[in-house]
């Protein structure tokens, strides 16, 4: 047996979305038109194959007055006020949905009454509210508030404290796990009976979040590791047109790049099942923007100053490399990946490189090479897309259908999250760079193994906003 709780209230309140919400299940249907939910449904949470907790959408009262009169009038067993009610009823169209809003908790579900607290209470709740006290059955109320307009919570939390052994703000379109988690607590305290049984399952919720962050982070360092040492080369002739060659090289290597992050992002996505077909990122978002465009060079990453420190670390090639990456980004990508980096280049030249430059770039007699990337920033602004995108994803609930989202709005100051790294922690990512990108193959695993672990403890500090 596993603890079940069936999500009534009146109509277009939001109870699909609270479902939705609580069980990640983003193909739950919701909708503008009250009505929408027409049958009960069961949605379970399973975690590793295993049934964790289940929760029950329910269509919204219809006739709440006219069933409050004959729960009023019912003078039987009130154990089976439920069970009679839907046996009296169940022929009779007139209270079709309520007999269908009432079948799982007559199986014994646990009662989530969900309001919408941007509007004022009216009769028909206060009858819904009476009903569901009648019934005997634990339950508990949430303020589900839809806008911002009006707000009648002190008007809702006053009738609720009289009908609920539970009360509580829940929001289906901005909650993210903590306040998931917090609302199964909330759970606990409507029959103590549940209290063990909701303690297992916010366990296994906790376990299975840490499990997920531990499979982003790897994913992340896979993905990182995999840009940072991708290089092409292509062989020259005499015939060669170089710039026409520079051309098609940064293209093939941007698109690579972009192409390994864009599955690092699906598989992020897929962890956190977020399945909606239309799903996408809200127009104003930094990723929106290139991976090597200007803008996403400019607002991720470190400043100058910070990225002169960390970069310290690698040593005298590096150092002296940072200033001209820095300022990579205004000379376009080709520099910025590393064009005109000379000895340390990615940008390198075969067995018979001559000295000679050419518009900043090394060249040899028979091939330029393009990558692995030497410029430390790209380990930064690679790592803070991804936190981004992570932050994002985490943040968005599945009972959310509206592409609006007001959080993180380009504002032109630095957007990511590794300007506000410490000069300790910048120096884990620096030696992680320095192994990655070919340095020196001594302490290679304390410096991945270090990483790993900041990785982790970003992504644990950003879920746990
Ligand atoms: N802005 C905002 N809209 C919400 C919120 N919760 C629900 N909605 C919207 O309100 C409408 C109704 O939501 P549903 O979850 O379908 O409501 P319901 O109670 O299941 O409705 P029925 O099935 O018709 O009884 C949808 O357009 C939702 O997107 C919220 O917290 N904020
Ligand atoms: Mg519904």
């Amino acid at each position: 047996m596993i603890p079940e709780f069936a999500v009534l209230g009146h109509p277009n309140e939001g109870k699909s979305s609270v479902v939705s919400t609580l069980t990640e299940d983003d193909q739950i249907r919701v909708s503008q038109i009250p009505g929408e939910t027409t049958i009960s449904k069961r949605y379970t949470v399973k975690i590793d194959g295993q049934e964790i907790v289940r929760f029950v959408d329910t269509p919204g009262f219809q006739v709440p007055r006219q069933t409050l009169a004959w729960f009023k009038a019912y003078d039987d067993d009130p154990v089976q006020i439920i069970d009679q009610f839907i046996d009296t009823h169940k022929k009779d169209s007139f209270f079709a949905d309520e007999c269908e809003l009432f079948g799982p908790v007559a199986r014994g579900a646990g009662i989530i009454y969900v309001v919408d607290g941007s509007r004022p209470v009216r009769d028909d709740d206060l009858a819904e509210m009476e009903v569901l006290r009648l019934t005997g059955r634990p339950r508990m109320a949430i303020i589900n508030t839809k806008t911002d307009e009006k707000d009648y919570t002190q008007d809702w939390k006053l009738e609720f404290r009289k009908h609920f052994n539970s009360i509580r703000f829940f929001n289906s379109n901005t909650a993210n796990f903590t306040e998931r988690i917090k609302m199964l607590e909330s759970l606990k305290a409507i029959d103590q009976e549940w209290e063990p049984m909701l303690s297992q399952v916010i366990l296994a919720f906790n376990k299975d979040w840490q499990k997920r962050n531990q499979l982003v982070c790897n994913t992340m360092i896979e993905t990182i590791e995999k840009s940072l040492s991708f290089s092409l080369s292509e062989p020259i002739k005499k015939s060669t047109d170089q710039e026409k060659l520079k051309e098609n090289l940064t293209q093939k290597y941007q698109a690579h790049i972009k192409n390994l992050e864009k599955q690092m992002f699906q598989k992020i996505r897929t962890l956190f099942k977020h399945r909606l077909f239309e799903y996408h990122l809200p127009e104003y978002s930094i990723l929106k923007h290139d991976l090597f465009s200007k803008q996403t060079w400019e607002l991720l990453g470190l400043t100058k100053e910070q990225l002169a420190t960390a970069g310290a670390i690698i040593g005298g090639t590096m150092g002296a490399v940072l200033d001209t990456a820095a300022a990579g980004i205004t000379f376009g990508v080709f520099t910025a990946i590393g064009g005109v980096l000379g000895a340390g280049s990615a940008l390198l030249g075969g067995k018979k490189i001559t000295k000679k430059k050419t518009a900043g770039i090394r060249f040899g007699g028979d091939k330029f090479q393009l990558g692995p990337n030497k410029n430390l920033q790209f380990l930064y602004i690679l790592m803070d897309r991804a936190f981004i995108y992570y932050s994002h994803i985490i943040n968005r609930p599945h009972g959310k259908r509206d592409m609006k989202d007001t959080s993180s709005i380009i504002n032109g100051k630095k957007k990511g999250y590794s300007t506000a790294f410490t000069s300790n922690q910048r120096n884990i990512c620096a030696k992680f760079f320095k192994s990655v990108s070919g340095g020196t193959f001594v302490k290679q695993k304390k410096s991945i193994s270090d990483f790993e672990d900041f990785i982790e403890s970003v992504l644990n500090d950003i879920s746990e906003k």
